[in-house]
């Protein structure tokens, strides 16, 4: 086995950091102060027998020269969904969100205490583009925006402005013929740019995949897989390790932001002369569209370890979307299930990207240029349901 277990506690300082040599702690070192990891470096066994300690890095090898990166979350306590302060300042002017829906209301009343009751890994990053295309060249997969009829939603560049006024015309559209290997941005995508364009299916084929890539390959831990994560587990994992109900994983001030993520910002649409015109970030964060995962480098991290769970794209979790909140363990829906995502996506104004923010896609087979996704690696959980429709 070739998977990795090194306690956040032992790492080495940045400057001490200058002075090593390539080993073993250094890995962990890495993965938390740039990206991507440096998957020339021969992995090291570590002793399995080891509990995992906070910020225990897993490496899934995809290939010779690509890895994916995880990081151990334990077992805690954590509150789930957002106070009426907290979803009034969504409505209001910093947070941005359009006042008068239903949309604050599905993260619940009031914040709820729960309970993650096992540890797992957790993507570093989102899925990336690079990461995904490996699966898709290894099995062939077709994903369901590529299948006959398929579709998925795109930014329609001819699209010019909300009008609030009369009809809101919205700028994502169906577009037969563009999927994650062209998601209608306007250069194509990099390696390391999140995955779009994915649906829940999607995103679970890959993950299985993965349990299985890694099982032949003699690395995956005893009893556990590759899967998408629990709801729970996400906004656990989103908040840090925060006990309090927080807007962002770093505290309830915008301002404190900048630097940290991706969405709605006054940078201008490309080869247009105007910002979204819902933004409300008053800082560039340096992307109209995505941004390479990790791209906010430390400061982006949250206190996981975890980059871009805030902003970024919209990370799609297993469950099933009940409109009144989130679940502790896994929920689903009896029929027409929805699978929800989490946290925010590129183009969302600032209340749209909180911690507690959840929404339910349409379908398991809906796709759209602003969805992408993260695995996890725990114990499995979903058996039962279907792969797809
Ligand atoms: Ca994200």
């Amino acid at each position: 086995m070739t998977c990795f277990s090194i306690p956040l506690a032992a790492l080495p300082t940045a400057q001490h950091l200058m002075k090593l040599p390539i080993q073993l702690a250094t890995w962990t070192t890495l993965a938390l102060f740039s990206a991507p990891l440096c998957s020339e470096l021969v992995c090291t066994a570590h002793a399995e027998d080891d509990p995992p300690q906070t910020g225990s890095l897993q490496i899934a090898k995809l290939a010779e020269d690509l890895s994916l990166e995880l990081l151990y979350i334990p077992a805690g306590d954590f509150l789930m969904g957002s106070t009426p302060e907290e979803k009034k300042w969504a409505t209001g002017i910093e947070g941005g969100a359009q006042a008068g829906t239903e949309r604050e209301s599905y993260e619940g009343k009031e914040p709820r205490p729960m309970r993650v009751a096992e540890g797992f890994w957790m993507g570093r990053t989102e899925v990336t583009h690079q990461q995904f295309r490996r699966f898709v060249e290894e099995t062939g997969y077709v994903t369901d925006a590529e299948k006959s009829n398929g579709k998925t939603q795109c930014f329609n560049p001819a699209w010019t402005r909300y009008n609030l006024s009369t009809q809101v015309t919205h700028p994502w559209e169906p577009m037969p013929g563009k999927s994650w290997r062209d998601p209608n941005f306007f250069t194509p995508p990099k390696d390391n740019d999140p995955v779009v364009c994915v649906s829940w299916t999607d995103a679970r084929a890959f993950a299985s995949w993965l349990t299985e890539h890694e099982r032949a390959a003699g690395r995956l831990p005893d009893g556990l897989v590759y899967r998408l994560p629990r709801e729970a587990e996400w906004e656990y994992a989103c908040r840090g390790g925060s006990k309090e109900s927080l807007y962002f994983w770093w505290g309830n001030e915008l301002a404190d932001g900048q630097g940290r993520l991706n969405i709605s910002a006054i940078d201008f649409l490309p080869d247009r002369d105007q910002k979204w015109p819902l933004a409300s970030a008053p800082w560039s964060d340096g992307f109209a569209f995505v941004s390479p995962v990790d791209h906010f480098g430390t400061r982006g991290r949250n206190g996981f370890g975890l980059a871009d769970m805030c902003g970024g794209v919209w990370e799609v979790v297993l469950d099933h979307f009940d409109p009144n909140g989130g679940h502790q363990e896994l929920h689903l829906a009896k029929e027409n299930y929805r699978p929800v995502c989490r946290g925010g996506n590129y183009f969302d104004v600032p209340g749209n990207a909180r911690c507690a923010v959840r929404l339910g896609l349409a379908g398991p087979n809906y796709s759209d240029s602003r969805d992408g996704f993260r695995i996890c690696l725990g114990k499995p959980v979903n058996s039962d349901i279907p792969i797809s429709e």
